[in-house]
């Protein structure tokens, strides 16, 4: 299947990657262009679009095609089979590992796969691991959470997903999270790949409010971060987040 959305974003590892996240339950297609353009200029390496509440396919549909005109790739982050559309340019095809539902883990991912391939969408493999806080995609995925500060169970979760041939390795606070995932976390989870000599991409979401602490998740060890809940409030934080990632103040 085609891969070049995700080697776009993997060609940018070095540079450190942003994603920049847009709720479609908070959004409309106006603000949702707004975003994109302003995440371009800033420097953001592609949209995510989805959310676990208020998605459905006419207006996600309208929100993909507003933020194409800013020429960010746009990424489908759905949280069930409604999260789909073929405007957009790839989707993350995403196992909740630590949901102690069984949809999550192999159910949904058979509805979703025939009406993919008809879609004729790029996917992304991507191993969900939930943290901490885990917000709504925690609740509505019937996760057991990962303690904040179990970075040897946040890594055996990750080498997992990796082992199954994920792409990328997400790690989830949930959106609006108190607080992002702890570095030494992070760190735990990044040593564990780099024994694996993973290729693949280390990403971080979930409460990272401040340049402070988008800096820490890299140091860390993470390739990148997701903004969400900091963009609709404040969408000018984007030249500060992505400044402090990419180390250049
Ligand atoms: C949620 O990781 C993303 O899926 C982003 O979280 O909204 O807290 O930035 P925030």
């Amino acid at each position: 299947m085609k891969d070049k959305t995700f080697k776009r974003l993997l060609k940018n590892k070095d540079n450190k990657i942003h994603l920049t996240l847009i709720d479609p339950d908070k959004t409309n297609p106006e603000i949702a262009k707004k975003i994109s353009l302003n995440a371009y200029e800033a420097g953001s390496d592609a949209i995510l679009i989805g959310g676990s509440l208020g998605v459905y396919e006419p207006h996600l549909t309208e929100l993909v095609k507003s933020c194409k005109e800013s020429g960010l790739p746009v990424i489908l982050f759905p949280g069930n089979i409604n999260g789909l559309t073929s405007s957009a340019d790839a989707v993350l095809f995403m196992l909740l590992l630590n949901s102690d539902d069984p949809y999550y883990v192999g159910g949904v991912q058979a509805q979703a796969a025939p009406i993919i391939l008809r879609m004729g969408l790029e996917t992304i493999p991507t191993a969900y691991i939930i943290i901490g806080h885990g917000g709504a995609a925690g609740y509505i995925g019937k996760a057991r959470p990962i303690p904040y500060e179990r970075g040897d169970i946040a890594a055996a979760y990750s080498l997992a997903g990796a082992m199954l041939g994920a792409k990328i390795i997400y790690l989830e606070a949930g959106s609006g999270a108190p607080y992002p995932i702890p570095p030494q976390t992070i760190s735990l989870v990044r040593r564990a790949l780099d024994q694996i000599e993973y290729d693949g991409l280390l990403i971080v979401g979930g409460g990272i409010n401040s340049p402070e602490s988008a800096k820490e998740a890299i140091k860390a060890g993470a390739d990148g971060i997701v903004n969400g809940t900091i963009v609709e409030k404040d969408p000018l934080s984007l030249y500060h987040m992505i400044r402090a990632i990419r180390n250049s103040y």
